[in-house]
């Protein structure tokens, strides 16, 4: 080993070790439905950081202030680390890939070596910034919505939803026979949990977003256990001591304390900025009521944002103020630029409803349209004698290229807000489509990251002010 490995080797150990607690620490959630690309937006996002030649529109990478960009180890020696690595290697390899369902949460530090701005950078050394990104699914977000709701309104609340739903027809039937007054049995219980289980389960894949309690979709290690062992019943006239209705109640208390609680003391009550990831074309995609059902998510993600409302649990567990939410519409290399426009308006438009209902006031909030990978190109095409900006991208069904217009986002979003709100069944003379694309083989230059749309956007709103 040459003598400059071992001093780089024992340089780079010497500042892993120096005081990894007193640089300063900024905590970015990464959050957003099953699939809206959470593990692909980290995977890119620091895969730029590290090599910044496709990121200037972060003023710091722009005007050469970030020194250099490392991973470490994380502070958090009991959360799994984000495999960083592993998913990297799966979008950018020889035969890429999308990386796999990630069912809990991860987290990562990438920390930052930067020069002060203007004359200062002269004369002061280089300080030291931390980014500690978390992954964690939305679903268990949702949650926050229960800590303030008894189980009688939470229930009554979910009934009087799905009432409409087919996917709630199995469930609603599995009630019909059952008398929550009447003494509790454990076989009635699971069946009830089973059947409910799996209505959250198809809702979710219709595109609906408001499928509480969370952890029934991704239950992890604590599948078949009882606080995952109830289900919504609608309220009897009497509630009697032993009743089946009885031990609902007292299950959804434990899951809103044995699992709930934990969850924001460990994870979300640390966190400075937060990304809400959505998906928003495909909800355009399943049609008005799951853009409804996406706008009243978002909203109820907010609302759990919002300092005041749920200050009775985020004291108590010592919750700092979050100060920038961006929600970004992902995949926009499903379109042409020329609609990105389109998509970004309906994203502000479906934050400021959200906004609205939530009655929010609180952290500074921004709506973007973003691919945090790029797998398309642009392609202009004749279509019976239209012309069509279209994409071109390798079908992740067959491996083959093909030219894609996923359809026109009208110019106004209400024309996409309305119909939802008014719980229309479908679009009126529009058809949005969707396609998966697999990444695209890349060969990239040294110095540069993962090709992506807006994601320099994207960390300059989130972290460029601490940069
Ligand atoms: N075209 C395109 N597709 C994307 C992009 N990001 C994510 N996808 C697609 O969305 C899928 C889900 O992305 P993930 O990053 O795994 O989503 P996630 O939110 O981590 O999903 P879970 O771990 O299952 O909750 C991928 O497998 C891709 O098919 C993007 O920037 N462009
Ligand atoms: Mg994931």
């Amino acid at each position: 080993m040459a003598l400059s490995d071992i001093t780089g080797a024992l340089g780079r150990t010497i500042e892993g070790l120096a005081q990894p607690f007193s640089d300063p620490v900024i905590r970015l959630g990464v959050t957003g439905l099953s699939r809206a690309g959470k593990t692909v937006f980290i995977t890119a996002l620091v895969a730029n950081l590290m090599d910044r030649g496709r990121m200037p529109g972060l003023r710091a990478a722009a005007e050469g202030r970030i020194l250099s960009a490392f991973l470490q180890p994380q502070p958090d020696d009991t959360v799994p680390r984000f495999d960083f690595e592993a998913h990297l290697a799966a979008v950018t390899g020889p035969e890429p890939h999308w990386p796999e369902s990630t069912r809990a949460v991860s987290e990562l530090r990438l920390s930052f070596r930067l020069k002060e701005a203007g004359l200062l950078g002269g004369v002061r050394g280089p300080r030291t910034l931390h980014l500690d990104i978390v992954d964690y699914p939305g679903e268990w977000l949702l949650d926050l919505g229960l800590m303030g709701r008894s189980y009688a309104a939470w229930a009554g609340d979910v009934l009087g939803r799905i009432g409409a739903r087919a996917e709630a027809a199995g469930y609603l039937a599995a009630l019909a026979g059952v008398d929550a007054a009447a003494a509790h049995d454990e076989a009635t219980a699971k069946e009830l949990a089973g059947a409910f289980a799996h209505y959250l389960a198809a809702a979710r894949a219709a595109g609906y977003s408001d499928c509480t309690p969370g952890r029934f979709l991704l239950p992890g290690e604590l599948a078949g256990s009882p606080v995952l062992t109830f289900a919504p019943l609608p309220a009897p006239a009497a509630t009697p001591r032993g009743s089946i209705w009885r031990e609902m109640e007292r299950r959804f208390e434990a899951y809103k304390e044995k699992v709930v609680k934990p969850f924001f003391r460990d994870h979300f009550a640390r966190i400075d900025r937060q990304v809400v990831l959505v998906d928003a074309l495909g909800a355009i995609h399943s049609g008005p009521r799951a853009v409804e059902d996406m706008r009243a998510a978002m909203a109820e993600i907010l609302a759990a944002f919002r300092p005041g409302k749920v200050g009775w649990l985020m004291g108590l567990l010592g919750a700092r103020r979050v100060e920038r939410i961006l929600f970004a519409a992902t995949k926009a290399d499903h379109l042409h630029h020329s609609q990105h426009t389109r998509l970004t308006a309906i994203m502000a438009a479906l934050v400021r409803e959200a906004k609205d209902r939530a009655d929010f006031a609180g952290a500074d909030t921004a709506a973007m349209s973003i691919a945090a990978l790029r797998t398309t190109v642009e392609e202009t095409v004749t279509h019976e004698g239209r012309v069509l900006d279209a994409v071109r991208g390798r079908l992740l069904a067959t491996g083959r290229e093909a030219t894609f217009y996923a359809g026109d986002l009208p110019q106004n979003p209400a024309e996409i807000l309305s119909p939802a709100r008014q719980g229309a069944t479908g679009w009126l003379d529009a058809d949005y489509r969707v396609m998966s694309f697999a990444p695209a083989r890349l060969n990239l230059k040294p110095g540069e990251g993962p090709p992506h749309i807006r994601l320099d956007r994207a960390a300059e709103f989130l972290l460029g002010d601490r940069l």
